[in-house]
């Protein structure tokens, strides 16, 4: 495939903070791609590079978009690249760091999404498909739908309320990925009617990812209006909870200090055991600060017959170096999959093919800030992850995943 130009330039993300989105031409046509952005990011993701001082309170990204143009272009325009591996490798050739801090990894991850999609183009194949046979050079894997995971209360650093929960997400037990759509959908609708009528109007204020952002205090009080909301519409049965706590955003000299007190690593696992014996919860991502690795051991133990999974997202930052951490230490059974955390398409998916060697689940996600770019939804189709998060059933940047998936499904099971 032949790079004819490369361009990148400043634009909103869903938080109205600026991010890179990048226009890469070939003689197929014009791909774009926008970097995604976190809010509760783990301290060992790559790094998204920010211009600081006074513009834009520091976030501009201009210099990120000057490494493209300047030192990204100028190495692949009028080139013929061949495959994902070699774009990849040849950005991280031109960073030359550990954690993308000289390119940045939003330069680098928007480039390496724009050209993963050009090379779909080039073979004349879905990009779901294309990813798959990416995929595929690693370990025979079919293509198959996730079950969504709808964040429809937002808590922690996504909401201005009092929930230490970063996110309440409801995941639909049907059979197909639109059953599951119309499900999450029309339960985050009936928590609207269930929030306003027990709080008032101000209880559906939105948070970051879509979610409702009550001024609730207890993951309990969350949990509760949920299932009053999905038993009123008769769907209690058809659905689970995953929880992502985010721990690290409320790990203070060794203690998780939260609404119900502070509790030591030891004690929190107690609480997760107790939550999960009243709750249809089957899985809880961080529920530990993303260096407490002995904690972490201690809750897998725990919860080995309960077979809710542990998932790691600032503890493993879809780095292979970080899961082969979190295996040898038995601290969690799963993954979350964010391409901004680690910077390339081929160095997320050897992370993904490492958590499947191992046996664990894959949770493809979003970021709090996002794009219109819905990306991770062929991602998710292309590596069969048994799970994608990007928020509530709601919102342009969201929903545009789900619609997606939608899509998908009606091609695949054509
Ligand atoms: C998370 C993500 C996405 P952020 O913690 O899993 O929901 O949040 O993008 O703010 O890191
Ligand atoms: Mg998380």
């Amino acid at each position: 495939m032949k790079i004819l130009s490369l361009k990148a330039r400043e634009i909103l993300d869903s938080r109205g903070n600026p991010t890179v989105e990048v226009e890469l031409k070939t003689q197929k046509g014009e791909f774009v791609s926008g970097a995604p952005s976190g809010a509760s990011t783990g301290i060992h993701e790559a790094v998204e590079l920010r211009d600081g001082g006074a513009r834009r309170g520091g976030l501009g990204v201009l210099k990120a978009i000057k490494n493209i143009e300047e030192i990204i272009a100028p190495k692949i325009e009028g080139k013929e690249i061949s495959s994902q591996e070699e774009i990849d490798g040849l950005m991280l050739e031109l960073d030359g760091t550990d954690n993308k801090s000289k390119l940045g990894a939003n330069a680098i991850v928007a480039v390496s999404m724009a050209a993963c999609r050009a090379l779909a183009a080039e073979k004349n194949i879905p990009l779901y498909q294309f990813i798959n046979e990416l995929f595929n050079q690693k370990r025979e894997q079919p293509l198959s739908l996730p079950s969504p995971c709808f964040n429809v209360i937002n808590g922690g650093a996504h909401a201005g309320n009092d929930l230490d929960v970063q996110e309440f997400m409801v995941v639909p037990q049907a059979s197909s990925f639109a059953e599951n759509l119309e499900i999450g959908a029309e339960v985050y609708r009936e928590l609207k009617n269930a929030l306003k009528n027990k709080m008032g109007p101000s209880a559906v204020n939105v948070g970051d990812e879509g979610g409702f952002a009550p001024s609730l205090e207890y993951p309990e009080e969350a949990l509760d209006i949920i299932l009053e909301a999905s038993e009123k519409k008769g769907l209690r049965q058809k659905i689970k909870f995953i929880l992502d706590v985010a721990a690290s955003q409320f790990f203070e000299e060794g203690k998780y200090k939260t609404k119900m007190g502070a509790f030591g690593g030891e004690d929190f696992a107690d609480y997760y055991c107790d939550l999960i014996s009243k709750y249809p919860i089957i899985g809880i991502e961080d529920p530990f600060a993303e260096d407490d690795f002995g904690s972490w051991t201690i809750l897998k133990s725990k919860l080995s017959d309960f077979g809710t999974i542990i998932v790691g997202d600032d503890l493993t930052v879809t780095n292979p170096e970080r899961i082969k951490m979190a295996a040898d230490k038995k601290s969690c059974d799963a993954i979350i999959l964010k391409i901004n955390q680690i910077g390339t398409i081929t160095e997320a998916l050897a992370s993904a093919e490492l958590a499947k060697r191992l046996g664990w689940k894959i949770i493809v996600s979003h970021r709090s800030g996002e794009t219109g770019d819905d990306f991770i939804a062929d991602l998710a189709v292309g590596i069969g992850a048994e799970f994608i998060k990007s928020g509530a059933p709601a919102r342009g940047e969201r929903a545009a995943k789900y619609n997606r998936l939608l899509k998908i499904e009606s091609k695949i099971r054509q």
